[in-house]
């Protein structure tokens, strides 16, 4: 067995930008052995050193292929790994490699450590395939929440979180690239919205000039009442190209001047025709864009102009920012629309998988006879800048008696983990903190090695199976409607690594 250079998470860089000095983890002198005595057992050691903190978060990463992936399973490891591992010299790991049911060969292993001191393990995990959707406005001066946020290969972020005075001049996103360059974060923007809480001078710096500019192309109602789709959000009359304009210079101006620069936006959101929320209470009548007194749903010409908008929008945009700048759109339309989709670099699903999608909405959504499933809406992305992104996120929460008598949460970015690995989509997890619109970070329970799919995945029957280089997944139709549409298993290297067949799941 081979040692690796240890990966030390870098800190060094997030020091340059200002940061209050602290001392960086360093590891060192990793050995690895298999022990002789007939035991199989691997003895990984390492030196650890930290001036300043007194256990640091240390993970294994492992590479099958010489070093160019580091995306073996890693199972059956104890010792000095895990979120509190006090620095010293000879910190020790035990492999057991002797209980992993397929054989492995621990000399054609390297292996590499990843230290951090601020309680984030960089376990490793493949496919490839984990989005963070948050909302909300998260602290960004944290610098475990650069970590954090680095784990996913993109994070759907709130464009006026970092695009606030507060962070003007403060490169979060270059903070967070510093942990993993190859993370893309996508800022989230309304495609036909203003919201009123930026109309205070002193309120969100992003929403403030958003509301401004936008101020003269409110859209109002069949009654002459100001139109919302939402609580507080007024819509925008993107029918005018002044309007659009405004929105696109927006952006840019905010893209350019501020130190926060995004991969991208998402779109929130594109549909055939303006929703409104049916809980709204203090607006009277029906949006009305070209104000010809013809509700917005019932006038055919208003909703021909609305979709030929948003083409706009999103080429405007194109057009200034450029084809590398990613483009991710939420909504229906995109979903059920091959042409309007092969405008965008990615798909938000929200709710997933309750939008779009008739019952049984999961298995539709994985149906390959159904015209939009999701293999389908893959296939009409654009691919230029390292997409095609289909994001699956949902933040209400499911819970079951469990075995036990208890209660259990299921972790629904582990369910759509199990989709994603079948048609190479991003799963997003959600803190599922009981609120019914709340895109809070979450994060899986259990990381998972599976390696690169070796083909597409077998449909037989009731079962869907896919194989990968490193072990596979099984999913079994239950009802086939969220919340509890499968049953599935992941396989590692021979070892059930996860069950969910609510009420059971393990581990
Ligand atoms: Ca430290
Ligand atoms: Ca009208």
């Amino acid at each position: 067995m081979r040692s690796a250079l240890p990966l030390i998470v870098i800190t060094g860089l997030l020091l340059a930008a200002g940061v209050a000095q602290a001392a960086d983890p360093v590891v060192t002198n990793v050995r690895t052995a298999q022990r002789t005595d007939g035991s199989g057992l691997v003895d990984i050691l390492y030196d650890l050193a930290d001036a300043d903190s007194p256990t640091l978060a240390v993970a294994v990463q492992l590479s099958a292929d010489g070093g160019a992936h580091w995306n073996f399973p890693v199972l059956h490891m104890t010792g000095d790994l895990g979120s509190s591992v006090a620095p010293g010299a000879d910190r020790h790991i035990v492999w057991d490699v002797d209980a992993i049911p397929e054989r492995i060969n621990a000399d054609q292993v390297m292996v590499r450590l990843a230290a951090s001191d601020r309680g984030i393990l960089h376990k490793p995990h493949a496919p490839r395939n984990v989005a963070i959707t948050d909302w909300s406005a998260v602290n960004w001066s944290d610098p475990a929440t650069w970590e954090r946020y680095a784990r996913a290969e993109m994070f759907l972020a709130m464009a006026a979180s970092m695009w606030n005075q507060q962070y003007m001049n403060d490169p979060v996103i270059d903070r967070i690239k510093a942990v993993n360059p190859d993370v893309k974060v996508i800022g989230y923007i309304s495609a036909k919205t203003a919201q009123l809480s930026g109309a205070p001078a002193g309120s969100n710096t992003f929403w403030h000039e958003w509301y401004v500019r936008t101020r003269p192309y409110w859209v109002y109602t069949t009654t002459g009442d100001t139109a919302q789709d939402w609580p507080g959000n007024v819509i925008l009359n993107i029918l005018d190209p002044a309007c659009r304009t405004a929105m696109i210079e927006t952006v840019i101006d905010f893209q350019r001047t501020s130190a926060n620069h995004f991969d991208g936006i998402l779109w929130d959101y594109f549909n055939y025709g303006l929703w409104v929320y049916d809980g709204l209470t203090n607006v009277s009548g029906q949006p009305d864009m070209d104000g010809d007194g013809i509700a917005h749903l019932q006038d055919a010409d208003e909703l021909v102009a609305y979709r030929n908008a948003q083409v706009s929008l999103i080429t405007a945009l194109r057009d200034s920012l450029g084809e590398g700048f990613i483009q991710v759109f939420n909504g229906q339309r995109a979903y059920s629309d091959p042409a309007f989709a092969a405008l965008a670099d990615g798909l938000m699903y929200e709710i997933f998988p309750t939008l779009l999608f008739t019952q049984p909405n999961m298995k539709t959504a994985l149906d390959p006879a159904y015209p939009f499933n999701m293999y389908a809406a893959r296939s009409w992305l654009r691919t230029a800048n390292g997409g095609p992104w289909i994001i699956m996120s949902n933040p209400w929460r499911t819970q079951y008696t469990n075995t036990s008598g208890g209660t259990s949460y299921v972790l629904s970015g582990n369910q759509w983990r199990a989709v994603a690995m079948l048609m190479d989509g991003y799963a997003s997890w959600n803190s599922h903190d009981g609120s019914t619109f709340s895109y809070t970070y979450g994060w899986t329970d259990n990381d998972i090695c599976v390696g690169e799919p070796l083909g597409p995945p077998v449909y037989d029957g009731n079962f869907i199976r896919r194989d990968f280089q490193f072990g596979r997944i099984e999913l079994e139709w239950k009802t086939g409607r969220y919340p509890d549409p499968f049953n599935y298993r992941i396989w590692s290297l021979g070892e059930l690594v996860e069950e969910l067949a609510v009420p059971y799941h393990f581990p």
